[in-house]
């Protein structure tokens, strides 16, 4: 049973909220074990098309690695720390579920890096997100510097790590960071109209896309072109292909599975 996370279900949608308000929801060695679990179960579900991630209480998403406890670690802790961090990470950035970020506060270090792993990301008006590792006098350990660049560019990236400074909700629209800014008392309804707009569609076929794109930046056009194709034709073998397809012709919704 974890401590530090729980989940809900509503209909094809988990909400999953990292809960450690005390700490704004720090992630130490537990926070990120539990939530790596808890994922995994998720993800080997398939009546679970959508993951929401969020934080509990009013001021945080995550306000990064776990400060107290990292300024404790030996070397060898440290290593099991970045394991640990790394394994959640990816995780999630490999979930088949559309996972989905609703960011209700502080998103710093860790936790901006966490909302980063996710597909998409919507933030409250309140939301703050920066990545402030260098006024530790440490960089980001858990993808930061590979995924913020890939999400906002270089430029913009190298800003974000050079000042370490919070960056306000619009400002974090604006380069691209989050999907859209809502009021805060409207972010879990928005999160989850987006997660029954998501879930009317054919999983299998998000998820494809989903692995075309990310498999994809890391190719050459030429070879992700070549990869797009072959994942194109492997749909041709999925029940959601030939039902999706007749229900457009029968002029009927479609009954994916
Ligand atoms: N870690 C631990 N505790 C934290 C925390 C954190 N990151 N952030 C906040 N807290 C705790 C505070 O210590 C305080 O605890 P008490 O004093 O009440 O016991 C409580 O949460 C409330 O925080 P504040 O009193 O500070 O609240 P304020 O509203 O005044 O300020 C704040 C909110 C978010 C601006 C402030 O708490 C803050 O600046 N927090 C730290 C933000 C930060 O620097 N985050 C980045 C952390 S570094 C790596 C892997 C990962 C990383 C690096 C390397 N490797 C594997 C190599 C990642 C690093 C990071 O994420």
């Amino acid at each position: 049973m974890a401590e530090y996370i729980r989940c809900e279900e509503r209909g094809a949608a988990a909400i999953v909220t990292l809960e450690r308000p005390k700490a704004l929801n720090a992630l130490n060695v537990q926070v990120l074990s539990e939530l790596y679990e808890v994922m995994d179960g998720l993800n080997s579900r398939p009546e679970v098309k959508v993951v929401i991630l969020t934080g509990a209480g009013e001021k945080a998403f995550a306000a990064g690695a776990d400060i107290a406890s990292m300024s404790q670690m030996t070397p060898g802790e440290a290593a099991e720390f970045s394991r640990t961090g790394h394994r959640t990470m990816d995780r999630i950035a490999s979930m088949r579920p559309v996972t989905i970020a609703a960011v209700n506060g502080y998103a710093l270090g860790g936790g901006c890096e966490l909302a980063m792993a996710c597909d998409i990301r919507i933030a409250s008006t309140r939301a703050k997100m920066g990545i402030p590792e260098v006024t530790l006098g440490v960089i980001p350990g858990f993808g930061g510097t590979q995924r913020l660049p890939r999400l906002v560019g270089l430029g913009k990236a190298v800003e974000l790590l050079a000042t370490g400074r919070p960056y306000k909700a619009e400002e974090c629209r604006e380069m691209g960071l989050v999907n859209q800014v809502v009021a805060p008392e409207e972010l879990l309804e928005r999160c989850l109209e987006l997660a029954e707009a998501i879930s009317r569609n054919s999983t299998g076929a998000i998820s494809y896309g989903k692995q075309c794109m990310s498999t994809g930046l890391e190719l050459d056009l030429a070879r992700a072109l070549d990869f797009e194709q072959r994942v194109f034709a492997l749909t041709f073998t999925e029940h959601d292909q030939r039902e999706g397809m007749e229900a457009f012709l029968q002029k009927r919704p479609a009954s994916f599975r």
